[in-house]
């Protein structure tokens, strides 16, 4: 595929117009600290970052708006999401334009992640009708136990490159419904991404009459994140990024008693079985493993292929990579777009450098395109490598699309493998035998938050609980019951029966 990379006017202008759009006052942006487009490697924007005092101020004005927030009734919180979720719909190219001229995502996987943003507001806005408690049978006559749950304070959210909005969204939309305010610190890397999606949050929040500083953005450096996660009035902090940053984040919150919901690394595998549907499998595998040029928590990086297949499946899988559309994101037709910069770049190589010197073979890839046309930009050929044993390097997490095929005996084995690594965030098995695959889903199967059957480690839906063990943080947002996370609960015993026995047959009669 040949691909002409646009220059950098041309994009500045396109995201500049993008924003405009989404409602950003691209006027007011400053010039403080540049941002590079990883399409071309040139310089897209500019924004002004703050500082931790900035921070302060943020929360303090999150305060005042939860004392108006957590007093409106659930299901019409539930009517700001909705608004937003439509807003999103209508700025869906918008906001997905964007995303890939920030990080780089090809437009079909941008536009998806504008639809987990709709997703999310949808399921919100019906959640804001079912936020349950139990009623419990009491011990003692006359009274009743009840539990309520109520908001919780302001949120703190701390996203990464990759999902440079969606994350943001899971949070938010549940947060809000939840009766919480939200303070947002975007990755630095993509600030107009996060400037138009909360541009259009505070249209709907207007338009509803929701109380000012619902929603706020505070772009800088570390030293911002790090004065979200210390601020005693930040009562849950939501980080999604590196294991290292987690584990920064984790005690220092725990410190103050603060809650944390971590999403952090994810070194995903697959097992593929004899009986697996090769055409399926090479499918789910190629999508997981080189999507979003391996750039994304639950990204496929290990295959723990049964010895019987193993050999045709890495050819079948060289074959398709060696196919792989690599170049301009925002070409039609293009499946793997730049890697974010050259730090990442840098990284793969080093992993496969590492890889081969732990006894491994290079299969297909791993080399660097459009190098002379933008030598800022760093696209990268999906490496596949094949591994004697699951060496060091394959147990490490490397933010770039690599690939480790390893075999196995016994599925046993498999199992043991793909639980042998520090992180816990996504698995999948490849097979047409439903004991094989009981048996990754039971207690003792894969150990993973996400475990999957017959497709690839990525691409979750919101409905579900999303987030892993181990490394990975043991966090939950999004789908299911992770609202939970984000609310008070408080246990009522109610006693209506004119007498006052104690619990536990007490006896205390002055
Ligand atoms: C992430 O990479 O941080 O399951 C989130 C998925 C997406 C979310 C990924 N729904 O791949």
């Amino acid at each position: 595929m040949v691909t002409t990379l646009p220059g950098a006017e041309e994009l500045a202008a396109l995201a500049r117009d993008t924003a405009k759009r989404c409602g950003v006052d691209v006027d007011a942006l400053g010039a403080q600290v540049a941002t590079t487009s990883p399409v071309n490697g040139e310089r897209l924007a500019a924004a002004t970052w703050v500082d931790a005092g900035a921070v302060d101020a943020a929360v303090a004005r999150a305060g005042e708006a939860f004392l108006a927030w957590r007093r409106v009734p659930a299901p019409v919180r539930g009517a700001l999401v909705k608004r937003f979720g439509e807003l999103l719909t209508e700025h869906k190219e918008d906001l997905a334009a964007l995303i890939s001229l920030e990080v780089g995502k090809i437009t079909s996987e941008a536009l998806g992640e504008v639809q987990e943003m709709i997703d999310i507001c949808d399921y919100a806005l019906g959640l804001s009708r079912q936020l349950y408690g139990r009623t419990i049978s009491s011990e003692r006559p006359g009274h009743r136990l009840m539990e309520t749950w109520h908001p919780l304070g302001v949120v703190g959210v701390i996203s990464a490159f990759n999902f440079p909005a969606a994350v943001w969204a899971w949070n938010t939309a549940i947060a809000l419904v939840c009766g919480d305010p939200v303070v947002w610190k975007p990755s630095e890397l993509a600030p107009l991404t996060a400037l138009a999606s909360a541009a259009l949050l505070e249209r709907a929040a207007a338009e509803q009459g929701a109380p000012a500083h619902l929603s706020q953005v505070v772009i800088g450096g570390p030293e911002v994140g790090e004065a979200l996660v210390d601020h005693p009035g930040v009562a849950l902090v939501s980080a999604t990024g590196s294991t290292r940053m987690g584990r920064a984040v984790g005690p220092r919150v725990a410190e103050r008693f603060g809650r944390s919901l971590l999403e952090l690394g994810g070194n995903n595998a697959a097992i593929v079985c004899p009986s697996a549907d090769l055409d399926l499998t090479v499918r789910g595998i190629v999508f997981s493993a080189a999507g979003t040029a391996g750039q994304r928590c639950t990204t496929m990086r290990r295959v723990i292929a049964h010895t019987d297949v193993i050999d045709a499946l890495v050819d079948r899988l060289a074959e398709a990579y060696g196919r792989l559309p690599i170049g301009n994101p925002m070409t039609p037709g293009t499946l793997v777009g730049p890697l974010i910069n050259e730090r990442a770049y840098e990284a793969m190589r080093g992993a496969l450098d590492a890889a081969v010197a732990q006894g491994g073979r290079l299969v297909a890839g791993g080399g660097r395109r459009l190098e002379d046309q933008a030598p800022g930009a760093y696209y990268a050929e999906p490496a596949l490598v094949r591994m004697p044993q699951q060496t060091t390097i394959v147990t490490q997490e490397t933010f770039a699309p690599i690939l480790y095929v390893m075999p196995y005996e016994r599925l046993e084995e498999a199992i043991a493998l793909n639980n042998a690594v520090p992180q816990g965030l996504s698995s999948s098995i490849f097979t047409r035998d439903q004991a094989e695959a009981e048996l990754f889903v039971s207690p003792e199967g894969s150990d993973c938050g996400i475990v999957n059957v017959n497709i690839g480690t990525s691409g979750a839906e919101i409905g579900g609980a999303f987030g892993g063990e181990k490394e990975t943080g043991g966090g939950r947002e999004s789908g299911s019951d992770a609202w939970r996370g984000y609310m008070r609960r408080a246990t009522n015993t109610i006693n209506y029966s004119g007498e006052l026995p104690l619990a536990q047959g007490v006896e205390f009669d002055v």
